[in-house]
């Protein structure tokens, strides 16, 4: 039975790649925050008592922020391949907390890196990197594209990326970079763009919710299906030879575009509800993301299936049937909570 720990297991990707390597047999560890809150909701569902016989998820207390506790972990499960997810994801969040996105998004790589050179273990490393990294570098971005950060999260995913690098040249780990373009779904954090527009047009739709406040509308992304970006993280790690891929659907798509859509799948008009905040706006945006993944396709047969405009319906589906299910308890909730108003 093949193991794999997995830094970020309670966001959104890590859930699915929990889900995914579960599935293929494999013992999954995964690296939890200590919370006062519990922070485990995506992952809940897979979850088995490690003293029932069967149980093949177990999950470590530990923090991206603490190598010493990175070290003992390895040291202590022996994985055969390490998938570092965690990070602070959020690109707005990142200009109000620079120093400490630096410190988890770049500088925990090179701590788990260098954790899993410390503890003389042989496994594959797959880094989560990011198409932030192209910033404003035009599109179509593959593989070569020049760098050009627009964030203190894109310059320490870029920080992320090179010592990956550098660590499969210095000292021959199988370690490889996923450059992935923005991928969403039902599981979507609620304070990126599309989960926010979803879950608030089911607000609307319920007649909970009026206004939805929104940022740059114009800027273009290239939204894909998070559960089909986690088998490409497994796919390069099942590889030959390390190398870093792009995963992207090539299919550009505006925030206004990603907007009419999913107003338009719940029968509403989304000029009747979206107002413009500028708190949303970030002091550097980028303009334009469109991935080529050829290289995937030819070299790992990965290739996306579902667009934004799929996208879109699957989350608005999938935010109506949330809120139909909680009922009450559900509807209590405000959209967004009320610290939250910078992202
Ligand atoms: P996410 O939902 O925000 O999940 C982030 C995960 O990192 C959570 O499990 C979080 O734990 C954990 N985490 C944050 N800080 C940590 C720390 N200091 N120590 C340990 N764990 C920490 O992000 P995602 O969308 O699943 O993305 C996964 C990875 O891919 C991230 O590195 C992200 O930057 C990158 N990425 C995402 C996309 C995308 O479109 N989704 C595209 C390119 C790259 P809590 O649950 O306790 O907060
Ligand atoms: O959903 P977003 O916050 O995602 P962003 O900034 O593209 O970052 C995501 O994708 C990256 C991959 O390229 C990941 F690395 C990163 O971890 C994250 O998952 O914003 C998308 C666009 C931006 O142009 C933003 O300015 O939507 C625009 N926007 C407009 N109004 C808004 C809003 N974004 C948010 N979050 N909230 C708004 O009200």
């Amino acid at each position: 039975m093949k193991k794999a720990l997995i830094t970020g297991i309670t966001g959104q990707d890590g859930s699915y790649l929990a889900e995914l390597l579960l599935s293929k047999g494999y013992e999954v560890h995964g690296l939890i925050r200590r919370s006062s809150t519990f922070n485990t909701s995506r992952i809940d569902h897979l979850y088995k008592d490690p003293h029932e016989p069967g149980a093949r998820m177990f999950l470590h207390y530990g923090d991206l922020s603490d190598g010493a506790r990175l070290v003992t972990l390895l040291a202590g499960i022996h994985p055969d391949e390490v998938y570092n997810l965690a990070a602070q994801s959020h690109v707005r969040v990142s200009f109000d907390e620079p120093e400490h996105t630096g410190d988890t998004t770049g500088i925990g790589s090179i701590r788990l890196l260098e954790a899993v050179r410390l503890a003389g273990i042989q496994c594959r490393f797959y880094q989560a990197s990011s198409s932030e990294m192209f910033g404003a570098s035009p599109p179509p971005q593959n593989e070569d594209t020049l760098f050009y950060p627009r964030s203190p999260y894109g310059a320490a995913k870029v920080y992320s990326y090179w010592v990956t690098r550098n660590y499969r040249e210095a000292y021959g780990l199988f370690a490889v970079n996923g450059i992935l373009f923005n991928h969403e779904s039902p599981r979507r954090g609620e304070t990126f763009v599309t989960r926010k527009i979803t879950r608030s047009v089911a607000r609307i739709k319920a007649g909970l919710e009026h206004n939805l406040y929104m940022g740059n509308l114009d800027s273009v992304r290239d939204w894909g299906y998070a559960p089909e970006y986690v088998e490409g993280m497994w796919r390069m790690l099942q590889a030959d030879e390390p190398r870093d891929y792009v995963l992207a659907t090539g299919v550009p798509c505006t925030v206004k575009e990603f907007l009419e859509t999913a107003f338009d799948h719940a029968g509403l008009d989304w000029h009747d509800h979206v107002k413009f905040d500028e708190r949303y706006l970030r002091p550097t945006e980028v303009d334009s993301l469109i991935g080529d993944a050829s290289h995937a396709e030819s070299a790992l047969g990965w290739k996306a299936g579902v667009d934004a405009t799929q996208l879109a319906r699957i989350m608005v589906d999938a935010d109506i049937a949330a809120l139909e299910c909680e009922g009450s308890a559900w509807i209590d909730t405000p959209l967004l909570p009320a610290w939250d108003k910078a992202s």
